[in-house]
């Protein structure tokens, strides 16, 4: 296999390289999710940079989860940015208006008004250990964490329960690419096909595109006239969650978000044992987790095994070769043989053992697919933190070898030392954003 080209760090300086990523991001207040492309927080990025920072400073931590929450909308919603006084992004606050058009949204901090997965209740678990493997203030800082937190995630869990099942099985849906987290995947190309960006569309200015090395790592103009229709639709209700589901024109059941959220709600739902919260809520937590997993198990192609999303608007499933189908591999729920068969995929040669690789890591997308595009954002490169996410879950749930290999070649990657976004799967260039939080998040964790 081809091998990286640049220098490799050591652990040490590999460690000590991440936690000045996260200093030199850190504006007190919040870490930004980089510091040119993403100047403010995003809300899937902020949970796994408490990952990293609890392992630094477990106060730090707690207030990034603090910060997190005080952007929290009425209704439940954690919003997927929290913005802060910096410009340099767009769409920023002037464009989504929130708390001009939404009751529930906050006056400040200024926050966008879709969501993103959730994994908030991995963050708070890291650092009630974090806080409970040292001793006294540490300790303290954590429990009370706990206690004020959880209503206000528990809050979190219920507004995704409620308001984006629309076919009442589980399925959790987003309204817009980018709260799938993976905005230009393939996943959503047929759902971003029937959106038809209207002529009274207002004129913008995109400033994501001097940030990276190349425009092409970057989604398309294209791309983003649909994703700023479908902010002008959800503006024009008021960003109404009922009314935004029952006429937006993207409306698609992710699969891959649905088990993020089984895993919320049961690592949630242990953390409320502990900390002598309401049995009724409790119980409402695991009840969402069944049921929602069962919706990942039952999205399965009969054919190849995979997970799909379901276009809700088209009636239809969609069948894409990306890193979403092994949900099940997230939230568990296969039986053993299934299970063992889908590993075995995931570690053959179209996905992290295909021969091209330069590290055995997940890409987003099989390089064996003609939807591969190596340095394209969403739509093939390494994603760190992604791998961080399946080696986590795939612990938890057993998967150990499979788990100790991700991170031991996602570190091989990661240790050029940038803190890339993404990577070229290919040759192991560093893509997007240098000196990413989350990259730098989720090495500390593994270095650790
Ligand atoms: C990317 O998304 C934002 C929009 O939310 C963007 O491209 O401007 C995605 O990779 C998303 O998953 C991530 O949370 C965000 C910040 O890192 O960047």
């Amino acid at each position: 296999a081809p091998q990286p080209q640049r220098p490799r760090l050591g652990t040490v300086a590999l460690a000590s390289g991440a936690a000045w990523v996260l200093a030199g991001n850190d504006t007190g207040v919040m870490v930004t999710a980089s510091p040119r492309l993403y100047p403010h927080m995003w809300s899937w990025d902020a949970a796994f940079i408490m990952v990293g920072l609890a392992q630094l400073d477990v106060d730090r931590a707690a207030r990034e989860m603090e910060t997190l929450l005080s952007g929290q909308w009425a209704d439940g919603m954690i919003p997927h940015i929290v913005f802060s006084e910096e410009n340099g992004y767009f769409p920023g606050p002037d464009r989504w208006q929130t708390a001009v058009v939404c009751e529930h949204a906050p006056a400040r901090p200024h926050t966008s008004g879709i969501c993103q997965p959730p994994v908030h209740a991995i963050a708070l678990r890291k650092i009630v250990d974090a806080g409970r493997r040292r001793s006294g203030a540490d300790r303290r800082r954590a429990e009370s964490l706990l206690r004020t937190s959880w209503p206000r995630l528990f809050a979190w869990q219920r507004w995704l329960a409620t308001y984006r099942d629309p076919l009442g099985t589980g399925l959790i849906a987003v309204t817009h690419g980018w709260e799938s987290g993976m905005d230009n995947s393939p996943r959503w190309d047929s759902a971003y096909a029937a959106v038809r960006p209207g002529s009274n569309l207002p004129p913008y200015v995109r400033e994501d595109l001097d940030k990276v090395g190349d425009e092409g790592e970057r989604p398309t103009d294209a791309e983003y006239d649909r994703y700023l229709w479908l902010i002008e639709e959800m503006r024009r209700v008021g960003y109404r969650a009922d009314e935004i589901v029952r006429t937006g024109s993207f409306l698609v059941g992710d699969v891959f978000l649905t088990a993020l959220f089984v895993l919320s709600c049961e690592v949630l739902a242990e953390l409320g044992e502990e900390a002598n919260q309401p049995e009724e809520q409790i119980a409402l937590l695991r009840h969402w987790a069944a049921r929602s997993r069962a919706a990942v198990l039952d999205t399965r192609d009969p054919v190849t095994g995979m997970a799909r999303d379901y276009d809700v608007r088209a009636g239809k499933w969609v069948s894409v070769p990306s890193i979403a189908g092994f949900a099940p591999l997230l939230c568990g729920g296969l039986d053993p043989r299934q299970q063992a068969e889908m590993v075995a995929v995931l570690e053959g040669p179209d996905w992290m053992g295909h021969p091209d690789l330069v590290a055995a890591t997940p890409p987003t997308v099989s390089p064996s697919s003609p939807q591969f595009m190596p340095k394209q954002y969403w739509r093939g490169p390494q994603w760190p933190v992604i791998s961080w996410l399946f080696s986590w879950a795939m612990r938890r749930g057993g998967l150990d070898d499979t788990a100790a290999g991700i991170r031991a070649e996602t570190l091989r990657l990661a240790s050029d030392g940038t803190f890339a976004e993404y990577y070229h799967p290919l040759t192991g260039a560093p893509l997007g954003s240098l000196s990413q939080s989350w990259t730098a998040a989720v090495v500390l964790d593994w270095l650790y």
